[in-house]
């Protein structure tokens, strides 16, 4: 009889427990995803970039790779950014902490060009 009030006892402890680590969790989960999830990402492959157009929130990070046997650059239009010659499976990211259009090029290939939308 008391046996039975032990065990029962320590099942709801191991329960309450378990949903205190569950609740615990679940906000460093989140606050680690975070990091990631305004950023893009955009491949250089075949002379072109893709996607051309991208679309992130302010203080997005966009991240340039160079999938292309080519090397490229990634050259803002207006001067905001301006990468070094990438070759193969190299990467270049840029940070956008103002709203607006960034039209950029390939300074070794002017006709590859893509855009940034910081919204
Ligand atoms: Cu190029």
């Amino acid at each position: 009889m008391t046996g039975k009030h032990v065990w029962v006892g320590s099942f709801v402890a191991v329960v309450v427990i378990a949903i205190a680590l569950l609740s615990a969790g679940s906000p460093n989960a989140s606050a680690s995803d975070q990091p990631s999830s305004p950023n893009a990402d955009v491949k250089i492959d075949n002379f072109s970039f893709g996607p051309q157009t991208v679309t992130v929130p302010v203080g997005a990070t966009v991240t340039w790779t160079n999938r292309d046997d080519t090397p490229h650059t990634v050259v803002s239009t207006e001067g905001v950014f301006k990468s070094k010659v990438r070759d193969t499976d190299e990467k270049f990211s840029y940070t956008f902490t103002k709203a607006g259009k960034y039209p950029y090029y390939c300074s070794v290939h002017p006709k590859m060009t893509g855009q940034i939308i910081v919204q």
